[in-house]
């Protein structure tokens, strides 16, 4: 209760589901972030549907820029004045092909939206963590340990997340931060839809697949009490 939290990709899909299950939870203030500030908005309108106590504050950036980030963490302090949760959500996911066929600038966005994004993000609000021995949340992936065919991008910057998330933790744990790589599995989100093949599974397991936007939602919450949540399942049926 009480909290301030800092989340990128809070557009659409898993990120404005984090923002409602955090204004349900009690956070105070939400600083959400992506690059369409229409869509912000909207999810700024309904968060307060959520909760008429938290202050909801939209503000377009592209994870990719580090100016872009330093700005939108200084406008979220001068907001709110304090930093207790960050959620390093924004994510992008090439099409779906092998190495030979990849467009390169959609293979490299897929990492750039990652690991430069998660590692502007944290290099920005570290110290304000530091200072509210506060939460680094990612969101990784189940494909992280995975290797589908033609998600290799993808796959790889989720592989290197993880790691930079355990690089979080030996160098800012001591010093009270939390970290957390979240694994979900496959969520229908526009995301997952980038990827034809799989909607379909997707679809024949909405019922599997808004499990665990449930637990992701309920997850949150349980964030705020220092809980490790993970939300892994086994993609291999869905992609067989
Ligand atoms: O994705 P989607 P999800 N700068 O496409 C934003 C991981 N995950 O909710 O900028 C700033 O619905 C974009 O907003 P906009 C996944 O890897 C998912 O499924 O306005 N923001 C939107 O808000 C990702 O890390 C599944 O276009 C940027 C958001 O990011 C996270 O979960 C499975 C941006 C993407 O919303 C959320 O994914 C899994 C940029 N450059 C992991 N580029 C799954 N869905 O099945 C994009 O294992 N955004």
């Amino acid at each position: 209760k009480g909290k301030v939290v800092y989340i990128t990709g809070a557009s659409r899909g898993i990120g404005e589901s984090t923002v409602y299950a955090y204004a349900k939870a009690g956070a105070s203030g939400i600083f959400i972030t992506a690059r369409s500030i229409s869509d912000l908005k909207t999810v700024a309108e309904t968060a307060k549907k959520t909760s008429s106590s938290v202050v909801v504050e939209p503000y377009a950036v592209d994870v990719t820029d580090d100016k872009q980030v330093g700005e939108s963490v200084k406008k979220c302090i001068e907001k709110f004045g304090r930093i207790d949760v960050v959620v390093a959500n924004a994510g992008y996911l090439e099409k779906w092909t092998k190495i030979g066929d990849s467009d390169p600038d959609g293979w490299w966005k897929s990492v750039s939206v990652s690991v430069r994004g998660s590692f502007n993000v944290i290099h920005h609000t570290i110290k304000y963590l530091v200072e509210t021995k506060g939460y680094a949340i990612l969101l990784s992936s189940a494909g992280a340990q995975a290797r589908y065919l033609g998600a290799s991008g993808y796959q790889s910057a989720k592989h290197q997340l993880n790691r930079f998330a355990e690089f979080i933790q030996v160098e800012y744990g001591s010093e009270g931060v939390k970290v957390f790589a979240i694994h979900p599995g496959g969520v229908l989100t526009k995301l997952a839809a980038n990827e034809p093949s799989i909607v379909p599974l997707l679809k024949d397991k909405v019922e599997l697949a808004s499990h665990t936007m449930v637990r992701l939602t309920s997850g949150s919450e349980d964030y705020l009490s220092g809980r490790y949540v993970s939300c892994n399942w086994d993609l291999d049926e869905l992609v067989k």
